[in-house]
């Protein structure tokens, strides 16, 4: 087999060989032929054998060890392209690039190629994917449950200026050439029906499911390679298939299947990831899929801990299973189920391996994104379930009454069922009476987690609620996206900083080397090229890298405010126009956001951005001042250009709204300077870099909720601030749509009759003035790179290897195994 170099050797010969023998037998063309994408595939075919093969090995080795293990559970994995980042994890770049050249190919051309699966909307989904990535990196063992959907996030273009959605089928008509089906592993998922009770044998009474339809769970595996080890670990991906037809006989009752069947086409199941980032939908087809999910991986990790020879009563011993947010919290109850129902334990014995293997990552505090179900959706899809959680909550309840006697306020707030016209099931809630770890993902979000979300949680189960801030991998963002900062890192600190990124600490003995800084600007310059001739291949835009850029790329979202980065934007503008002793560094503002198809403000906010880079870019009267680009599509692949070329990150929520981000740790490992707000991680990247190599503007947290406390009121800000009012009243002009004044309004009033419920207006004054001090600080260019500079060395803390680690020390009592 071959592996990375220091433990098999690379057979070239071989290689090609195989690369050839799938071009021809598994994709049907000969050299000849063969189109790029199909030398792609077979590319990526050849060295999927590989990896399957030390996944299987994997997989063998660490059933016989009985190794405990962490299995995350999560609803989007964004892992992004795989071919580059396992050919770095596998050592094998330069020997594949070779290989490759010999057949006539171009590597780098090859791996553009490949489609992004995009199975993920944001940071939740990204934070997956680089967790994966940090396991197999540090040999905890691990397995990845997702969903194979058939279509990943939509594919965004412009038209007009609008955003327009169209499907996105990531695996192509080839199928995608990393996954392997295990057909073996296919798991059967029951579906609607009734519960009954009946007498075993012994005049025992046990409840039991009686279903209504079954659906098959088919698991998909993508490889998560091991950087520079053994190790690879599945990333398991279900798709449901359904049975047909279905198990019709024991429902003859027409009426009763009949009323059922519109909800049912279990084909669909698996079909589209929801495309919603922060907020909950409640439709029945996502209780569906979160069920489906959760019913597969929870059979799958018992047939896993059966097949290494375990009993049951060990579950909590050795599988511990992390719930990424609420979406997987169905598989609290469907365990409680299985163990109750199946293998026939008493609820307390049950509830002791429950509560002591899952954990609970919260992600957001936004209350449009906390997940509540109907209870009667619930109640017909799940029957069992309700049963089970009802249960849950009775029990917990006495518990509550137990610490608050007679208190019912205590009750009604905490109970997982909220009363009201219409109950609902409160997932979170679920989740922290039912887990022994629920988590934050920074420090300032874990706070407010605790102080505000669920201070009577943190009352009653003192130590249960902690942190973990989150992390990013530095194989994939720095190693793979930033070759040339990579070398020069490489070159100070030693080549082993990908796994042990402690070392770039070393960079900063090299703040203040001229030298240095002019090859660290000159890395900065080339990918700033990179992603100038992408925009200009791609967009027709033509960029000058002599300007600052300057990037926001994230999910779009009001809490985001993209909208205060376009509001000062139509200041310069406004300025540049009306001020002739106004001045300032030429500058480029890149935007990439996708926005929920069902997010009207979200989508002008685009379309705005749209219209105003429409007109700057092509106004003689700017001088060039200001360019305005949105990158369709935005996806990891285009993020992987992006984060190597910026000179500014804006980090820029309103505090205490952004739970952590890891774009801004992204940013600031590839030495780009950060504005942003006290929020989510930054409070943590200033305490690293300190407050001299980071912009920070705006209010904190405990200002926000005075002001809205106070009664906020945005035209107090609007009518004391002329620039404020003229970026404003740009926006109800026709300046940026001739002719047609208006149709850029909507922003306009939402911030002013809406009542700016993101305190926009508050922190413009606050954010212009940080901005001048950013475009003073890069005119002096030793200065800026001695910071930025700074930056990549002071980021070791953000890599994800460190998150895990804390996980696996903290939380998960997990240790690694060599394979
Ligand atoms: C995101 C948070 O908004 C972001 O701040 C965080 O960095 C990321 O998770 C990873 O923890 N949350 C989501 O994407 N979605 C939800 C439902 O919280």
């Amino acid at each position: 087999m071959i592996k990375n170099g220091q433990t098999q050797q690379f057979d070239k010969a071989a290689f090609k060989a195989a690369v050839e023998k799938h071009l021809t037998t598994t994709y049907a063309y000969t050299t000849e032929s063969a189109t790029p994408h199909a030398w792609y595939l077979a590319m990526a075919r050849a060295l999927a054998e590989i990896s399957t093969g030390n996944l299987l090995a994997t997989e063998q080795k660490l059933a016989k060890e009985k190794a405990r293990s962490v299995n995350y559970l999560s609803l989007e994995f964004l892992i992004g392209r795989l071919t580059g980042n396992n050919l770095i994890s596998l050592g094998l770049y330069e020997n594949v690039a070779s290989a490759m050249e010999e057949l006539g190919q171009n590597l780098t051309d090859l791996l553009e190629e490949e489609r992004d699966p995009a199975l993920g909307n944001g940071g939740l989904g990204r934070l997956a994917a680089c967790f994966m990535d940090s396991l197999a990196a540090q040999e905890y063992p691990a397995v990845g449950y997702g969903l194979h959907y058939e279509y990943g996030l939509f594919r965004q273009s412009f038209e007009q200026g609008r955003q327009v959605e169209t499907p996105d089928g990531w695996r192509g008509v080839e199928g995608y050439p990393w996954e392997v089906v295990r057909p073996e592993l296919t798991q059967t998922v029951s579906l609607y029906g009734y519960v009954e009770s009946y007498l075993d044998e012994d005049g025992n009474n046990y409840r039991r499911w009686v279903p209504g339809m079954t659906v098959d769970g088919i698991a998909w595996d993508l490889p998560i390679v091991g950087y520079d080890n053994n190790s690879v670990y599945p990333l398991r991906l279900w798709e449901c298939r359904s049975p047909a037809p279905f198990n019709l006989a024991r429902f003859n009752d027409g009426d009763y299947v009949g009323a059922q069947y519109p909800a049912l086409e279990a084909g669909n199941v698996t079909k589209v990831l929801y495309p919603n980032d922060n907020h909950d939908q409640g439709k029945a087809l996502r209780l569906m899929q979160q069920y489906f999910h959760c019913a597969c991986s929870i059979a799958d990790i018992l047939r896993r801990h059966h097949a290494a020879g375990n009993e049951i009563e060990d579950l909590a011993k050795l599988e511990t299973i992390q719930l990424n947010d609420t979406h997987p919290t169905i598989a609290i109850p469907e365990l409680m189920r299985v163990l109750i129902d199946e293998y026939k334990m008493g609820w307390e014995a049950a509830w002791a391996i429950c509560s002591q293997t899952f954990a609970y990552t919260n992600h957001t505090l936004l209350p449009e994104a906390l997940e509540t179900w109907s209870e009667a959706l619930i109640q017909q899809m799940l029957p069992r379930h309700m049963e089970i959680i009802f249960e849950i909550n009775h029990r917990f309840l006495k518990e509550v009454e137990a610490a608050w006697p007679g208190n019912n306020d205590v009750k009604r707030k905490l109970s997982i069922i909220q009363e009201g016209p219409q109950r609902m099931v409160r997932m979170a809630n679920l989740c922290v009476v039912s887990t022994y770890a629920v988590n934050g993902v920074a420090a300032l979000h874990s706070e407010l987690v605790k102080r505000d979300l669920f201070p009577e949680f943190n009352e009653l189960y003192p130590g249960r609620l902690t942190n973990v801030t989150n992390g990013v991998t530095p194989r994939r963002w720095i190693k793979y996206c930033n070759p040339g900062l990579s070398e020069l890192i490489s070159e100070k600190v030693g080549s082993d900083w990908p796994v042990h990124l402690e070392k770039i600490a070393g960079l900063a003995e090299f703040a203040d080397d001229e030298a240095f800084q002019q090859r660290f600007m000159a890395v900065k310059k080339q990918n700033k090229q990179r992603l100038a001739d992408w925009v200009k291949t791609n967009m027709d835009i033509d960029l000058d890298t002599n300007a600052i850029f300057d990037i926001q790329i994230k999910r779009l979202h009001e809490y985001k405010r993209q909208h205060l980065n376009l509001l000062h934007i139509l200041a310069l503008y406004h300025r540049l126009l009306n001020d002739p002793t106004f001045d300032m560094h030429p500058r480029v503002f890149f935007f990439g956001a996708k926005a929920a198809p069902g997010y009207a403000l979200a989508k002008d906010i685009i379309f705005a951005i749209n219209k105003v880079a429409e007109k700057v870019n092509n106004d003689p009267r700017l001088g060039g001042k200001l360019k305005v680009v949105f990158v369709p599509d935005y996806r990891v692949s285009l993020a992987e250009i992006l984060f190597p070329a910026a000179d500014v990150s804006e980090q820029i929520s309103t505090a205490g709204k952004e739970a952590s981000g890891t774009g801004n740790m992204k940013f600031a490992m590839n030495g780009a300077l950060t504005i942003g707000t006290m929020d989510g991680a930054n409070v943590e990247m200033r305490e690293e870099v300190g407050d001299d190599n980071i912009f920070i503007f705006g209010l904190l947290v405990d200002e926000v909720q005075k002001l809205k406390q106070e009664g906020y009121d945005p035209y107090r800000y609007y009518n004391a601030d002329s620039m404020l009012r003229a970026a404003m009243d740009l926006l109800d002009s026709d300046e940026f749509t001739p002719g047609q004044p208006g149709l850029l309004s909507a922003i306009r009033q939402n911030l002013l009759e809406g009542g700016d419920p993101y305190l926009v207006l508050a922190d413009f004054a606050d954010y212009v003035k940080t901005h001048e001090k950013i475009d003073a600080a890069y005119r002096d260019q030793k200065t800026w790179a001695h910071k930025a500079i700074l930056n990549t060395a002071l980021m070791s803390k953000f890599s994800s290897d460190r998150s895990i680690r804390d996980y696996a020390n903290n939380i998960w009592n997990l240790k690694p195994v060599k394979c």
